[in-house]
């Protein structure tokens, strides 16, 4: 297709760019980011990842693309670090076929040693069902990865084919109840429910919980008295361009 050969473009063409999104605590400071990706077409704007990572998975191209996510991660963390400007934590998201690749450790390994960047700040995002396709080398690879010092947040938890025995196998950190979870709260019961369950047993287990996809102060003041956390969503600032973002974190300290 078009879009496919656009996207082999992108990547040699640095059309691709990581925007940045803050991620806050319950007392409103900032405790890091997530970096997602976006797509800079040069006819057809900005094109959202909905509409190009299904595609870049089918074609096998999210494995460069991956590389490049980690990388250009990596390469911003350690430019933070350099300017005095330390980001505390940086989430970064990998796809299934990313994270299977026998070299995925090698790969983060790398990513890190060319940046200079802390391992300690950055955190890498599974989803469910990710996890659950092959669960023993889901353990070997972040078990490795953790020795470096990186962190884990289960994405888009609730949505998936949970196995809650897994939960506690594996090294992770935090946990982020999905947004559908979050979007009808506080009015909908089950919603509430949900989230308020999720918070209780994240917090039993030892993991951050964090809520994704946080629009409205009803949202946030819900969540804050049952003790969620940590915090991202369009209430506090949509995803942005690094330029933008370091405007946000000055006005944030
Ligand atoms: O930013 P937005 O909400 O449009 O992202 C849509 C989807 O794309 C989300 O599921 C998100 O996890 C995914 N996504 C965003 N950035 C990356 C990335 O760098 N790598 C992978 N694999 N997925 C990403
Ligand atoms: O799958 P993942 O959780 O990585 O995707 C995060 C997606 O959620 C990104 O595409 C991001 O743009 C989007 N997002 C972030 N905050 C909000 C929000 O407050 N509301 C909605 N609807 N989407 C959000
Ligand atoms: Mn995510
Ligand atoms: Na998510």
């Amino acid at each position: 297709s078009q879009l496919e050969s656009d996207l082999h473009l992108a990547l040699a063409d640095e059309q691709l760019q990581l925007y940045y999104q803050v991620q806050l605590n319950d007392q409103q400071q900032l405790i890091g980011a997530e970096a997602l990706l976006r797509w800079q077409h040069p006819q057809r704007g900005l094109v959202p990842p909905g509409q190009f990572i299904p595609l870049a998975e089918e074609t096998g191209l999210i494995l460069p693309i991956g590389q490049w996510v980690l990388q250009q991660a990596c390469r911003q963390l350690a430019a933070w670090q350099r300017a005095g400007n330390a980001l505390q934590q940086l989430s970064v998201n990998v796809s299934a076929r990313q994270f299977r690749q026998p070299d995925f450790v090698a790969q983060v390994e790398d990513a890190l040693a060319s940046s200079g960047a802390d391992p300690t700040q950055l955190m890498i995002e599974l989803t469910e069902s990710m996890v659950l396709d092959d669960v023993e080398d889901t353990l070997h690879k972040m078990q490795a990865l953790r020795r470096l010092g990186i962190s884990f947040s289960l994405d888009d938890f609730g949505t998936g084919n949970s196995s809650l025995a897994y939960l506690t196998r594996l090294p992770l950190d935090e946990l982020k109840i999905d947004k559908s979870f979050i979007l009808n709260l506080p009015h909908s019961r089950n919603d509430a429910i949900i989230a308020q369950t999720i918070i209780a047993m994240a917090t039993g287990l030892g993991l951050r919980v964090l809520a994704e996809g946080v629009e409205t102060r009803a949202q946030r003041d819900f969540l804050q008295q049952h003790h969620c956390q940590a915090y991202q969503g369009f209430l506090f600032s949509r995803p942005l361009p690094q330029a933008e973002f370091d405007q946000l974190r000055q006005q944030l300290a």
